[in-house]
């Protein structure tokens, strides 16, 4: 690792007070050279990262911090923050089991002022933390650093709107590289391309200057807060941007990656009280020429060689991403009304190819879950099939406009849920604990979820042919285990499958898609032991097949479920309540499931054996609680 000789002093932003504007340059130099050697090792966000260096590191050196907030969006850009916030020797713990999160939290550094994950955000946090400033007579500056993709949200322009009238002393950053995780989308992109297209700024003092001079008179040049040598010139001359008509002072474009000129700027900016916003264009990757060049690659890595530049081709078995993805395209060739909905997550939803092969059955909305679901529900409304492809944990954004838009008016639009359950090193803010509890109490809307990734291509193709209402598939992170057996029945409405069953049962164990395969490694491992179990795949979370759950769990006595959701409103918790509801007193119903807590990060095996959702945990419940002769 490389000598980091001004890094390794830093503990406080403030200590950048104590360097020179010239070994700030340094100081930016070894922020990069850290993310380049620590995330190689690690892996982790990248291409973000390398593009925040400067924006942060100016920033910091301009603000004081604390008490002054930052507040970032999302939070997957900022290491460069970790890393001028004392945590340069935890970083070989990035993402790691009781390590450091991956991105910001409350718990984690007091300078974490907001956690998030989700995008879209900073602005209302940030106006909010200017709020409360204003009420108890604080002094504190408040910053929040968004990008051109979470700034698309919804909820960025409510922020904005509400921020503009408020007319308090905040500032929003736009990091602006273009680049969402795909290239951007949206009208919004474009104007922004546009503001980009104007001259940039380079010398501060010298365009400032120049700009009274051209004034006409003294109380002009007040009047256009030329006493701060900064605000209304950056603007363009014909027309206001967007953001002045909104109550902002628009300051940019500047290029994100020339220190001196944000140092400038960030300093003046400072000592403004009104509603700022700074337009900074930055390039995503910057500094590491391969990511630069594709930075979508770039994005989440995996470790690597450094010096090779080369990330291993991840192979093994078909992931249920991709799975989703080929039976989008074949359910496309099937019936020309199926069109595709990703909300900015083309790649993650496994929709890249379905965007070659029909670009004009295509949507990529942008960070705008909520937009997404309403408008499959005008789609579906208007007689095509929509496939809406959003994230169990991103959905969560969209909860009203699935229940609201969508369910009360049983219009069929397809949910694929990709990442339901514990994805591993993202953490709780991108676990996707919670789908089964708040989609099943919706009616009209069936719940599904695959034991495998053949199981999710059939599932895609039943939807295709279902119209009498919603439906929705909620699949894991990963591939399938391929050791489940082949033999299979069709999917039927309502319909489980039983995969194995036995009279001498001494459980029945009825499991929730990617749990099935952990119920049926504990079925193999306990008969070797002489122990036999019953094995539902239980395939519909709603309707539940009860049914074949009270055959089963009569004989047995005993049924067990398992399910990657929280245990509250989940699938055990139905079953019981169903069981009892139809009398079936004699069958003792015990739930696996997570428990009431947010699962912090970590690889998916250690936090799904910490929650109980191994084969080893099962197994020793069911031989604790079983009597042998
Ligand atoms: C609500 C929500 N939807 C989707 C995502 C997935 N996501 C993470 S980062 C990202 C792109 C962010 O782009 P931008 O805001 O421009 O920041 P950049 O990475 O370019 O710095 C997306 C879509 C998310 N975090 N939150």
């Amino acid at each position: 690792m490389t000598n980091l000789e001004l890094l390794s002093q830093i503990v406080l932003p403030t200590d950048l007070h104590k360097f020179s504007d010239k070994e700030l340059l340094q100081v930016a130099q070894e922020v990069r050279q850290a993310i380049l050697e620590r995330v190689s090792k690690t892996g982790g966000h990248f291409s973000s990262n390398l593009g925040t260096v400067e924006l942060t590191v100016a920033m910091y050196a301009a603000y004081s911090l604390p008490p002054d907030k930052v507040v970032w969006d999302t939070g997957h850009q900022a290491y460069p923050h970790k890393l001028l916030t004392g945590r340069l020797e935890r970083f070989d713990t990035l993402r790691k089991h009781k390590g450091m999160s991956g991105f910001l939290k409350r718990d984690e550094h007091e300078l974490d002022v907001f956690g998030a994950g989700h995008a879209g955000t900073a602005i209302s946090a940030a106006l909010g933390f200017a709020a409360a400033r204003d009420r108890v007579g604080g002094k504190e500056k408040v910053v929040a650093v968004t990008g051109d993709a979470a700034i698309c949200s919804g909820m960025s322009w409510e922020a904005l709107n509400h921020g503009g009238e408020l007319n308090t002393d905040f500032t929003v950053v736009l990091n602006d590289n273009r680049m969402s995780i795909a290239p951007n989308v949206g009208a919004l992109t474009s104007y922004f391309n546009r503001l980009r297209s104007r001259p940039q700024i380079q010398d501060l003092a010298q365009r400032a200057k120049s700009l009274a001079e051209r004034m006409p008179n003294p109380i002009h040049r007040v009047a256009s807060g030329l006493r701060h040598g900064i605000t209304h010139y950056f603007a363009p001359e014909e027309t206001g941007t967007i953001f002045e008509e909104m109550g902002f002072e628009y300051i940019g474009p500047v290029d994100g990656h020339d220190l001196p000129t944000l140092l400038e700027i960030f300093r003046n900016v400072r000592e403004l009280d009104r509603p700022i916003f700074v337009h900074a264009i930055t390039v995503k990757g910057k500094g590491y020429e391969v990511a630069e060049e594709d930075a979508r690659k770039w994005h989440g890595v995996v470790p690597f060689d450094l010096q090779a530049c080369e990330m291993a081709k991840s192979s093994g078995p078909v992931t249920f991403t991709q799975a989703f993805g080929d039976a989008a395209v074949e359910c496309a060739e099937l019936d020309p009304k199926m069109v595709a909905i990703t909300a900015a997550m083309p790649d993650g939803t496994g929709l890249t190819n379905f965007a070659k092969q029909f670009p004009d059955r295509y949507y990529d909305v942008g960070i705008a879950e909520q937009h997404g679901v309403t408008f499959a529900a005008g789609q579906a409304a208007g007689g095509l099939k929509p496939f809406c492809a959003i994230y169990s944990t991103f959905l969560q954004r969209g909860y009203d406009q699935v229940l609201h838009d969508v369910c009360i008016q049983k219009l069929p639009v397809r949910f694929f849920m990709d990442r339901a359950g514990l994805v591993g090193d993202d953490g709780p803010t991108h676990h996707g604990a919670f789908d089964i509890s708040f989609l099943t109490h919706i009616p009209h809307l069936v719940l599904l979820a695959p034991r495998d990734t053949t199981e999710l291509r059939e599932m895609a193709r039943w939807t295709l042919g279902y119209d009498r209402g919603p439906t929705a598939v909620r699949y894991p992170r990963g591939a399938s285990d391929d050791r489940l057996p082949e033999l299979r029945t069709p999917i039927e409405f309502g319909r489980s499958e039983v995969l194995t069953q036995s009279d001498q049962s001494a459980a029945t164990v009825v499991a929730v898609g990617s749990m099935v395969s952990v119920a049926w490694e504990a079925a193999q491992r306990l008969r070797e032991e002489g122990i036999s179990i019953d094995v539902i795949n239980a395939r519909w979370i709603k309707p539940i097949d009860l049914e074949a759950i009270a055959r089963l769990g009569a004989r047995s006595g005993r049924v067990i479920t398992i399910e990657e959701n929280a245990r509250i409103g989940g699938f055990g918790q139905q079953v019981r309540d169903g069981l009892a509801e139809a009398g079936h007193d004699g069958i003792r119903v015990e739930v696996v499931a997570l428990p009431d807590a947010f699962i912090e990060h970590g690889a998916q095996p250690i936090i799904r054996a910490e929650a109980g959702l191994s084969a080893d945990a099962l197994i020793e419940r069911i031989k604790t609680r079983h009597r042998v002769g």
